[in-house]
């Protein structure tokens, strides 16, 4: 049997979205209460600091080079999302312990990038006029539960192509790029690692079609950008923080390598924020296969992802991920378009802790170690952080295993989580959450934990 009732996400066989119903089959994953989240949009409602958010970075990318876009509904095929960007089979994002299957052929994007094909396309027919896009939405990925990870985020992604007119050479094609550099504003911040070395395994240069010098003059126009969107984001968020009284933080950022199947080379942008270096945007030169198979084999470009919540966590000090969710008018509230403010946290909560230990059947694995798609029986973290999901909704702050037991003789594992209960609108009483826990191990039980992939 591997219908999930105790998630019950799959009541008769079919789930419905944005009015589409969808066959269900042993892939189906995806909950109720994540179904709930789609087409709740708040990347569109004006006054929400993500709309607030999305905006702030449209105006970084205007027309009439760029078009700005969102795409409302997150239901895309397994090709969209994975095989049209050139994802492995074996690539773990295509488990189904990360990602939110509607079944075997369908899922909610994980990622903005989904929809670059399509974008691509319509780049190439006769009567386009921009040379780049930005499009927002909301993205689904199964994962961890703390402050800043919540299974429904939302991404923006960002892509410049250039024409190669036939005839031209490699080096006509990247001096052209460069003088779209030169148009660009410059900045002053320091960028710690400006030119991060690239590994020719993780990120060859394609040199079927690309030269050296195209690549460096697309890489200059893409970080120049990225930087430049950074910094204008960190000036608005110590302007607002000088407005509130506390001293801002010197900007501090670096580039690293990074790996995507669909770029290379490939980056990412860290920012230096509260202690520690937080990761903002992946980006790259798009793979040729790519364009090649979009109808734009003669065009030559970047793109880039990042996330929108973590960018408003920065710009408004939001301090919880969940937030951004909230109805409660003290927060709402406190956000107008026209002028970024700190947030003023109200009054926080008593949180709540409480463990829950159980046994896995003896022929599960658990942990870190992801089982492939769809394949072997084992019990993920991500699928205990579902199961609190489902029952606890937005009252659990953060999720962690704290203690995994194999028992000496029977070799059978136990796995203890601590939930950490607090809600950001009210204070829990001890029956509320009894209830809410009790839920968490009446469907764990029956969830039969490692007996069956979930
Ligand atoms: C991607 O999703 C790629 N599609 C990005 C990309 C686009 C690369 C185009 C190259 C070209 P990644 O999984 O690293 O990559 O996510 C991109 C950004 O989304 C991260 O840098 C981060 O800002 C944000 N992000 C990722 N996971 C989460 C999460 N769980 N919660 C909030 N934000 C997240
Ligand atoms: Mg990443």
């Amino acid at each position: 049997a591997t219908t999930s009732s105790a998630l019950g996400a799959e009541s008769q066989g079919t789930i419905i979205v944005e009015g589409k119903s969808y066959p269900t089959d042993q892939w189906t994953n995806a909950t109720p209460s994540i179904l709930s989240h789609i087409s709740k949009g708040l990347y569109t409602r004006e006054n929400h600091p993500l709309y607030i958010t999305r905006k702030l970075i449209e105006s970084q990318f205007p027309g009439p080079t760029y078009g700005n876009y969102t795409e409302k509904n997150p239901v895309v095929t397994t090709a969209q999302n994975f095989d049209v960007l050139g994802f492995p089979l074996d690539h773990p994002g295509r488990s189904r312990t990360d990602t939110y299957y509607v079944n075997e052929k369908t899922v909610l994007r994980t990622h903005t990038s989904a929809h670059q094909a399509e974008y691509f396309r319509r780049m190439a027919e006769e009567n386009a006029k921009e040379d780049g896009y930005t499009v927002a939405a909301d993205v689904y990925r199964r994962d961890a539960i703390d402050r800043s990870h919540y299974p429904v985020f939302h991404q923006m992604e960002g892509a410049r192509l250039w024409k190669r007119t036939p005839g031209m050479t490699a080096s006509e094609s990247a001096a052209r790029i460069l003088e779209d550099v030169k148009k660009l504003p410059t900045h002053d911040v320091e960028v710690e690692d400006p030119n991060p070395v690239t590994h020719p395994e993780r990120n060859p240069l394609q040199a079927d079609y690309h030269s050296q010098e195209e690549v460096d003059a697309v890489v200059a126009h893409l970080k120049r950008n990225l930087e430049l969107l950074v910094v204008r984001i960190f000036s608005e968020a110590s302007k607002a923080s000088q407005d509130s009284g506390s001293p801002p933080e010197p900007l501090k950022i670096r580039w690293i390598e990074g790996y995507f199947p669909f770029t290379s080379p490939s980056y990412e942008l860290e920012v230096f924020w509260q202690g520690d270096w937080l990761e903002v945007v992946g980006c790259g030169v798009i793979k040729q296969e790519l364009l090649n198979n979009s109808g734009v084999p003669d065009r030559i470009g970047w793109a880039f992802g990042l996330g929108l919540e973590r960018i408003a966590m920065l710009l408004f000090e939001i301090p919880d991920i969940r937030l951004f969710w909230s109805q409660d008018s003290r927060f709402l509230s406190q956000f107008r378009n026209d002028k970024i403010v700190r947030f003023q946290p109200f009054s926080k909560h008593p949180e709540c802790y409480k463990d829950v230990a159980f046994w896995l059947s003896s022929a599960a694995t658990s942990g870190t170690g992801a089982s492939a798609a769809g394949g072997a029986i084992s019990f993920h973290d991500n699928d205990m952080m579902e199961i609190v999901r489902e029952c606890a909704k937005d009252i659990v702050e953060d999720v962690k295993l704290v203690d995994e037991f194999v028992h000496p003789k029977t070799g059978r594992k136990s796995l203890c989580y601590r939930i950490n209960y607090r809600s950001l609108e009210h204070t829990l009483t001890n029956k509320e959450v009894n209830v809410v826990h009790e839920q968490v191990r009446q469907t764990l039980v029956e969830s039969r934990p490692g007996e069956r992939t979930m």
